[in-house]
């Protein structure tokens, strides 16, 4: 679903955070509505700078107008709702229809005008996360800027000094907006696109969710105790994979949002750290890896050259930012046989199921019943059974005829006969 809304400026419904030109302050560009969590992958730019545009994890990338050599965006605050997975929808905030917001992509050198419209039931911000700019662009309710009342539209001007992977967020009421999903990516592409070229280029942003299972809104006060994480703002089996062509130099682009860190894992390749939200990392500054922490605030764009063929695992490796929903006060029970005082239970609770005493993994078959709106702990199932995972979860696919360009699913890898772990 795909729709857009006209935004003019009424009379007094512009306030400039800073420097407001007479140009900016004309007329407000139509901002683009995309409520669905399919990856978009972006047209090349129609005008402006060229640049090899980013493919964002179940998102899309904002439209921009160019008036008078600015580029010009419109975000919009407002209240969104987002399929997790299928099965589980949330209310959450966001920009344009979508949790996260459209990612940004604009050139080194760009001069960038952002619109920004609250919809939302209280005042808002965003900070431009990791940019160079000018003070009073920097988004700090308060402190750079007054916030941004219900109702009314922003401006924020400043050139796009640095290449690099940043990130954007209010900074207004930060704990209810940010675990309400308000956040989004932002790329400033070199200005020579030859520089850090890469055959793919995915981004997503690590956050996270407190919601009751049967509810859809986020528990906001929630500190540590978050039951669904989330890439972009989407589950496992929900997250879309990241299909490439035996041969690409693929880079993944990941901000961290959430209120932990998250040491990121890829299965049969190395990559290396190429660059943080500082920029890019020297070359001769860089090391293999497998895995790689995220912090908070941070972001990491890790590079490998997709030489194996195969469906391989990339993942949070905290295990249990792999699960779903799942009740954290249930006591361990493996080795425990309470059969018997699971008969006695049963007269009262006839739904009541003996489990855990060979470890969770029967919460994965079993299948329980479980309320509305909510999703299974682990809930995937692939081409030789259960896969006991959720939340931050997907796969890199590499194969031989993926086209460039091409970012559908191949579907499940069909492995060379003789080449599948068998029983002894
Ligand atoms: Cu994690």
């Amino acid at each position: 679903m795909l729709s857009r809304r006209h935004f003019l400026a009424g009379a007094g419904s512009l306030i400039g955070a800073g420097l407001v030109s007479k140009a900016g302050a004309a007329t407000i560009p139509e901002a683009q509505i995309v409520q669905h969590a399919d990856t978009l992958p972006p047209p090349l730019p129609p005008n402006g700078r060229p640049f090899h545009p980013v493919v964002t994890l179940n998102g899309w990338s904002a439209p921009w107008r160019m008036k008078n050599g600015w580029k010009e965006f419109h975000l919009i605050a407002e209240p969104v709702i987002r399929e997790l997975a299928p099965g589980m929808k949330a209310t959450l905030w966001g920009y344009n229809g979508s949790s996260p917001g459209p990612t940004i992509e604009v050139v080194e050198g760009d001069k960038v005008r952002i619109f920004v419209t609250n919809k939302l039931p209280e005042p808002t911000s965003i900070h431009w996360h990791g940019q160079r700019l000018p003070n009073g662009m920097d988004g700090v309710a308060g402190v750079t800027q007054p916030q941004i009342p219900v109702g009314k539209t922003f401006v924020y001007e400043f050139e796009a000094r640095r290449a690099g992977t940043f990130m954007y967020h209010p900074h207004a009421d930060e704990v209810t907006q940010m675990a309400m999903g308000m956040m989004g990516s932002w790329i400033t592409h070199p200005r020579d696109p030859a520089l850090h070229r890469a055959d793919r280029d995915f981004v997503f942003l690590l956050n996270a969710y407190d919601i009751e299972p049967g509810s859809s809104t986020p528990k906001v006060n929630t500190m540590t105790d978050f039951n669904l994480w989330t890439w972009n703002s989407r589950v496992f089996p929900g997250i879309a994979s990241l299909p490439c062509r035996q041969g690409d130099r693929v880079r993944i682009r990941i901000g961290n949002l959430s209120m932990t860190n998250h040491p990121i894992h890829i299965h049969g390749h190395e990559f290396e750290v190429t660059g943080t939200d500082g920029g890019w990392v020297p070359k001769t500054a860089r090391w293999p890896e497998v895995t790689t922490d995220v912090a908070v605030g941070q972001m990491r764009a890790i590079e490998f050259d997709a030489t194996d063929l195969g469906d391989w695992a990339f993942h949070c490796h905290k295990g249990h930012h792999t699960m779903n929903a799942m009740g954290h006060d249930v006591p361990t029970m493996i080795g425990v046989d309470h059969r018997k005082i699971a008969d006695k239970i049963i007269r009262i609770i006839p739904d009541y199921m003996v489990m855990g005493e060979r470890g969770m993994a029967d919460m994965g078959e079993m299948e329980m019943p479980i309320p509305d709106n909510t999703l299974p702990m682990m809930s995937g199932h692939g081409p030789f059974g259960p896969i006991e995972m959720g939340g931050m979860f997907t796969l890199v696919k590499v194969r031989k005829d993926q086209k460039p360009g091409d970012y559908t699913d191949p579907g499940w890898y069909r492995h060379p006969s003789g080449s599948v772990a068998r029983e002894a």
